[in-house]
């Protein structure tokens, strides 16, 4: 069995040392040294020429959660499936993530650090939690870890999701027309949507606008799905009590991006779920032994809905 790795930047050797222990037969190639006809492809963010000179035969996995910049490259084959990786040690990293960036909000922590700042011993009333609903766009794999951990921490959760969805704990939202409802009730907004032409643009004045005074953005998507000056200006008027932005347009955030010294505002770079070499590499492995048995195969892509 043909196998080409590519993985950009020196990660590579791990992603090839983890491969090469879990599929002790196969031939592996670590691009640009590749067979023009391998039978899977393992690769994240490849170059358009990787596909001009490489056709895999049997499947190309995505080494990462989000397969947006993996469908934008235009080379990729159309005959192919393309896998996509499911948790595989993010979740819970997700879940961990969020779960700060709401208790760091419920708990009002940028009033009790100003507070600090001016020497100031004062209390606030706790906040009742029953009031304090979390919601949560898009309960792919990750979100609905996310939401049940939020759930545990006794939190009313909402989810919004494009097809009805049932979920224990979850309050559900589908589809377009239910979206003002769903904001309207939301503390804390947490973006886990896939970046599609449906998504790119949907955090916008109007949609942000209609939650409610006082509520706090997480953003740990794609940073295209917000519009950064729609925000900015919601931020600034006071409608929005903050946000916490761990995905951005352009990666690195540029050096006068004006979130980057926002007092509202935190950034963090892309760090909410890094992908774990060895669960990713333990699931595609499962995967292609799935393939090879002609068994069927959970995280094929779709690509008409971009996810
Ligand atoms: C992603 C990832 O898709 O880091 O953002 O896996």
């Amino acid at each position: 069995m043909k196998i080409l790795l590519q993985v950009p930047g020196p990660a590579v050797e791990r992603w090839h040392a983890a491969l090469a222990a879990e599929l002790p037969g196969a031939e592996i190639s670590v691009w640009p040294a590749a067979p023009a006809r391998p039978d899977y492809a393992l690769v994240w963010k490849p170059p358009a020429s990787l596909f001009d000179e490489v056709h895999p035969t049997r499947a190309v996995f995505n080494l990462g959660a989000g397969v947006d910049a993996l469908l934008a490259v235009p080379t990729l084959p159309r005959d192919v499936p393309i896998v996509r990786l499911e948790d595989a040690g993010m979740a819970v990293q997700m879940a961990e993530y969020v779960s700060l960036a709401v208790l760091r909000a419920y708990r009002e922590m940028d009033a009790y650090s100003e507070q600090q700042r001016s020497g100031e011993w004062c209390p606030r009333a706790r906040i009742p939690k029953s009031g304090f609903a979390v919601g949560i766009l898009g309960l792919g794999v990750l979100g609905k870890v996310v939401a049940s951990a939020l759930a545990a921490l006794g939190f009313p959760v909402r989810g919004w999701t494009r097809e009805r969805e049932t979920l224990p704990r979850v309050e559900g939202f589908s589809g377009r027309a239910a979206l003002p409802a769903f904001l309207g009730g939301t503390r804390v907004l947490v973006c886990l949507l896939p970046s599609t032409p449906d998504t790119r643009g949907l955090l916008d004045r109007t949609t942000l606008g209609q939650l409610p005074q006082g509520a706090h953005v997480v953003n740990v998507a794609r940073g295209e799905i917000i519009v950064d000056q729609d925000l900015l200006a919601l931020l600034d008027s006071g409608h929005l009590a903050g946000a916490v932005l761990d995905v951005f347009r352009a990666e690195p955030l540029p050096p006068d991006h004006p979130f980057w010294h926002h007092p509202r505002i935190v950034v963090t770079p892309h760090v909410s779920a890094v992908t774990v070499v060895d669960d990713s590499i333990a699931q595609v492995a499962a995967k292609i032994r799935r393939f090879e048995a002609g068994q069927p195969v959970s995280g094929i892509v779709d690509r008409s809905l971009g996810y």
